[in-house]
């Protein structure tokens, strides 16, 4: 398949380039691109015209990059930055079978400010905006400039700069992930006690169906919603009872490695549970990530167990307390947005290498490397 991507912003500017790439590209090139310049070599900037096969009008007068020897052979068309003349080679294109893709599609970033700009699209909440965005010319890229300058300067320092990425900067890969993912939220609990109700009062949505009938809920539904600023994936769960019912088996089954991957899990119970039962739930759970015991429906009871939280989801009765409570099961009470912080698989990669039994120059050339 043969893609086309303006890899430039939109919008009115001095320049706009087009990318097309794919097998087809060379021939395409050959059908819509004239110029005096002979030269093909695959590497070669040449001035021209584009033109409609169809009528032989004159699109725009352009320089084309070719680049005919990577695989799949691609170029770029560097054309006035209008709008309508844009508009105008994507439709040819088009017209011409060839794809048209998200610029994201076509481009590989190699530096640290090309990653941000390719990551924030991603970015589901202002947080994590403002997380992915301090890496540059902050965050990662500040780190990065006085690492290179220090390990240039005192080459001995090599042991302490493996141990900051060990220790500081490998580990925020995989919580970037969940920041741009959404953190998975579990809840669970026997049926009838209030999970659905609670899961659609944090959303803001009906997607979870209540009933006062216990296992309303059969099949397990995940909705997106915000806590501090932090994406989560709530997954309410069908209620936990024992079962002759083999559709409520299976949506049990179902519900169990989605409960042993969660990042948190959430134990709903009725407020009138007492200690030794609630232990008794507590039994069937995983022991990490600890489940957060909840005590619903106090609007009809007091609370017999002062330690666990207890709200009412029908009332809306300190949900506010829910979600702090989650947001330090999460380990995100202290979560600096603007530290240092690795996002992409190339940084991790290359980060991983750093910190292998290296010599001094080889660790900076994997630093440069991170800034090509
Ligand atoms: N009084 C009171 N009733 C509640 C509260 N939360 C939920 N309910 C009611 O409890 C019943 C069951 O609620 P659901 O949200 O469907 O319970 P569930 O845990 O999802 O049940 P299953 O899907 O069957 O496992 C419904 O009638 C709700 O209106 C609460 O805080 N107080
Ligand atoms: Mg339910």
């Amino acid at each position: 398949m043969t893609r086309a991507a303006l890899i430039t912003p939109p919008g009115p500017a001095g320049i706009a380039v087009l990318k097309i790439s794919g097998p087809q590209s060379p021939a395409i090139i050959q059908q819509i691109f004239q110029s005096q310049h002979q030269n093909t070599a695959s590497h070669a900037l040449r001035l021209g015209q584009i033109i409609d096969p169809h009528n032989n009008d004159i699109i725009d007068q352009v320089v084309l990059d070719s680049d005919l020897d990577t695989d799949p052979p691609s170029c770029e068309i560097n054309c006035h930055g209008g709008p309508r003349i844009v508009q105008r080679l994507l439709i040819l294109l088009r017209q011409l079978n060839v794809t048209i893709v998200p610029w994201q599609q076509l481009t590989t970033p190699t530096t640290i400010a090309q990653e941000v700009n390719h990551i924030l699209p991603q970015a589901k909440t202002p947080l994590v905006v403002r997380a992915i965005a301090a890496q540059h010319p902050k965050g990662l890229t500040a780190w990065l400039k006085q690492t290179i300058q220090q390990l240039s300067a005192n080459p001995q320092s090599l042991p302490a700069v493996q141990s900051f990425i060990t220790n500081h900067l490998l580990p925020t890969y995989p919580l970037t992930q969940k920041l741009l993912s959404g953190f998975t939220v579990v809840f669970t609990g026997p049926p009838n006690v209030g999970k659905s109700t609670l899961a659609n009062a944090l959303t803001g949505k009906t997607q979870s169906l209540v009933a006062d009938l216990p296992g309303t809920t059969r099949d397990w539904t995940n909705q997106l919603t915000t806590i501090a600023s932090i994406p989560i994936n709530i997954i309410d769960t069908a209620g936990r009872r024992p079962t002759n019912d083999p559709i409520e088996s299976q949506s049990l089954a179902q519900a169990q490695p989605i409960i042993e991957s969660a990042d948190a899990i959430v134990l709903i119970l009725d407020i009138t549970t007492n200690p030794s039962a609630i232990q008794h739930h507590l039994n069937d759970l995983p022991k990490k990530p600890a489940p957060l015991v909840v005590l619903n429906k106090s609007d009809l009871a007091s609370n017999p167990n002062p330690p666990h939280l207890t709200i009412s989801a029908l009332n809306r009765t300190n949900l506010p307390q829910l979600q702090s409570a989650l947001i330090t099961r999460l380990n995100l009470n202290n979560f600096n947005p603007t530290a240092p912080r690795i996002f992409t698989p190339r940084q991790h990669n290359l980060l991983q290498k750093l910190t292998t039994n290296i010599t001094p120059t080889t660790a900076l050339s994997l630093l440069n490397q991170l800034n090509l």
